[in-house]
């Protein structure tokens, strides 16, 4: 499908080296080292409701690692996929008398306006689950002819994939069996379903049901994809068997991105999968994990509608560390819009003090795991002295603007 359009991105003078970041699975903060061609996949939306201000912050923290890896000179092969079916989506649909097919084209369509409104950089390929079914088919026969995945026997048609095929499996969410058989059940997996082999085997092909959409799965007979091999099949088709970053929001830890990888390292026998595993913080309202399913969402659609600008938004996520689950406040949000007017007004100053040593310094403190708060406190500092005119460098102005524009993707 087609993504959202892009903005220019302005470049920078002097040298950047490639962002160091935080490995999930390694627990530690560790450089990356594309070749010339960076690759990353992001988990997209499952378009059931709009954007919220979670998805907003995960997408923006890999806008940033998107943009820091241009700034070192390489080229970005950047994938992200959207969930167009899975039983969520199903839900809403039969809840709200809606086709499910009407309500994934309409929230899809509403998530690149947000995100071209935020300034993210577009994927060079936005893919569809739906699309990706023939390539899905291929690799669910692919892992059951290699003896990793199975047919349940009770005729549903339903396939798993045996984790006993990975033998690092774990490796990437660093978690127990108890702790992964918890999770399972809280997000989307079966562990307590009869037949399976193992209780954390998660499902690659739902056989076909009464009253639900089928695909043709050829041998596999009709039925639509599991979750995981969706987000691999996905990734090795369009960025090749290795990637450097696997991203996603903290929730896709474990089981998601522990059985993507597992998939991916079973069908082309690399591990591992990828270079990194990235996982962006949970963006909360009063207390609670901000999700479709609770319902308490502050929409960026809403926020535009009522005339904010996406700028202030941005600057408002930015403010804490991607890392850390956070909250949405009415604060953040007016921190973010003060923030935007002063460093507007400070690149309309005569000069300031060095712009290539604010330059420096917002690369080296985004390269340290995107620190952005430093990074904002680091502008923050310059504007103060510019708007004070303190500092003489008359080309500082505007080369704050591009740094802004290139690094932060907040255009001024
Ligand atoms: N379609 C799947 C991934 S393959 C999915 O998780 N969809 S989603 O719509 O629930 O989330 C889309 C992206 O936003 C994922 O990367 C997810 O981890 C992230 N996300 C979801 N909720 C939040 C939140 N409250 N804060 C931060 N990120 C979030
Ligand atoms: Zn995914």
């Amino acid at each position: 499908m087609d993504a959202w359009t892009g903005h220019d991105v302005p470049t920078l003078p002097g040298e950047a080296l490639a962002p160091r970041l935080y490995d999930s699975a390694r627990r530690e903060i560790a450089a990356t080292a594309p070749g010339s061609t960076a690759t990353m996949y992001v988990c997209g939306i499952t378009p059931y409701d709009a954007t919220h201000l979670g998805h907003a912050a995960t997408m923006i923290s890999f806008d940033l690692v998107n943009r820091l890896w241009r700034d070192a000179g390489h080229a970005v092969n950047y994938v992200q996929n959207v969930t167009d079916i899975d039983d969520p989506l199903l839900e809403r649909a039969a809840r709200d008398g809606e086709d499910w097919v009407v309500l994934a084209m309409r929230e899809t369509a509403l998530f690149r306006e947000d995100m071209e409104a935020l300034r993210i950089i577009p994927p060079a390929h936005y893919v569809g689950a739906v699309e990706s079914i023939p390539a899905i088919v291929g690799h669910v026969g692919e892992l059951l002819a290699a003896g990793a995945a199975y047919t349940l026997e009770d005729g549903t048609g339903d396939v798993y994939y045996s984790i006993a095929a990975a033998p690092r499996f774990g490796y990437e969410s660093n978690l127990s069996r108890d702790e992964m058989r918890v999770l399972s059940a809280e997000r989307g997996g079966d562990p307590d379903r009869e037949g399976k082999r193992d209780p954390l085997d998660p499902l690659l092909w739902r056989g076909a049901r009464e009253g639900e959409p089928a695909w043709d799965g050829g041998d596999l007979g009709p039925g639509r994809p599991g979750w995981h091999i969706e987000c691999t099949t996905i990734a090795i088709d369009r960025l090749g068997t290795t990637i450097d970053v696997q991203g996603g929001g903290n929730d896709l830890l474990y089981p998601h991105h522990e059985c993507s990888a597992a998939h991916a390292e079973t069908l082309t026998g690399e591990a591992p999968f990828a270079s990194h595993y990235v996982h962006a913080g949970m963006i909360g309202l009063e207390g609670e994990k901000m999700s479709k399913s609770k319902g308490n969402l502050v929409f960026v659609s809403r926020l535009r509608g009522d005339g904010v600008d996406p700028m202030a938004v941005r600057l408002g996520l930015l403010n804490g560390h991607y890392r850390s689950d956070r909250e949405w406040t009415d604060d953040v949000l007016k921190a973010g819009q003060e923030r935007l007017a002063r460093w507007r007004s400070a690149a309309a100053a005569p000069a300031g003090p060095s712009g290539e040593g604010l330059l420096a310094a917002v690369r080296e403190a985004l390269g340290n795991d995107l620190d952005s708060p430093a990074a904002l406190a680091v502008v923050d500092a310059w504007a103060e002295a510019a708007l004070s005119n303190v500092g003489e460098d008359d080309q500082a102005p505007a080369l704050m603007a591009r740094t802004v524009d290139a690094l932060l993707g907040v255009r001024l």
